[in-house]
C-alpha cells in the first residue's frame, strides 16, 4: 500500500514500514514509484551547513528518501517555493523534471537515497538559476 500526501508543489510518497524486531521499509517499482527506475544513488557524510542541489533537471524525475537523519529540501517551480523537511525513512518526496531544488540542513549522520528515472547525464542539469527561470517563462 502506498499513501500520497499532497504538498504545495509536489507530493510525498509514503511506503510500507513493517515493525517486528526492527523496522523494514520496501518499495516496488510500479506500485510505489511513478516511473521506471534507471538509477539509484545515495548521499551521506555531508558536511555541516552544506547546500547541495541548486539545479534542476530537464528530463529526470526522482524520488528522494531520507532513510536516516533529516534534511530540508527547498522546491522551486520558478513561481513558488516550498520547504519540505524529510525525516521519516518511509516518506519520499517526488521531484518532477524542471523543479529547481536545494538540499539544506543536513543533520549529522543523514543518508539520502534517491531513485531516478534516467541514467546520469550532466547535460540533463540546468545549474544556472537565470537559465532555469528563462526556460520556465518560455514554457508559458
Ligand atoms: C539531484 C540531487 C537530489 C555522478 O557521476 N553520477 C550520478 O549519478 C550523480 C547523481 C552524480 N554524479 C557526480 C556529479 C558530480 O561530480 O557526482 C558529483 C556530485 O553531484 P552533484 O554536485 O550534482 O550532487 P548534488 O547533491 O548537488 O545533487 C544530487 C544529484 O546530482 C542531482 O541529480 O537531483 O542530488
Amino acid at each position: 500500500m502506498k499513501h500520497i500526501i499532497k504538498t504545495k508543489l509536489s507530493h510525498i510518497i509514503e511506503i510500507p514500514q513493517i515493525k517486528d524486531e526492527g523496522y523494514l521499509c520496501f518499495m516496488e517499482g510500479r506500485n510505489h514509484i511513478p516511473f521506471s527506475i534507471k538509477r539509484i544513488y545515495y548521499i551521506f557524510d555531508v558536511i555541516k551547513n552544506a547546500v547541495r542541489g541548486k539545479h534542476t533537471h530537464k528530463k529526470t524525475k526522482q524520488v528522494l528518501f531520507c532513510i536516516r537523519g533529516s534534511i530540508t529540501i527547498i522546491l522551486d517551480n520558478g513561481k513558488e517555493k516550498e520547504a519540505i523537511t524529510l525525516n521519516k525513512p518511509n516518506q519520499g518526496i517526488y521531484l518532477d523534471a524542471m523543479m529547481w531544488h536545494e538540499m539544506v540542513a543536513f543533520k549529522a549522520g543523514t543518508v539520502l537515497l534517491v531513485l531516478a528515472s534516467e541514467t546520469y547525464d550532466p547535460n540533463d542539469y540546468i545549474r544556472s538559476y537565470e537559465e532555469f527561470l528563462k526556460k520556465v517563462r518560455e514554457k508559458k
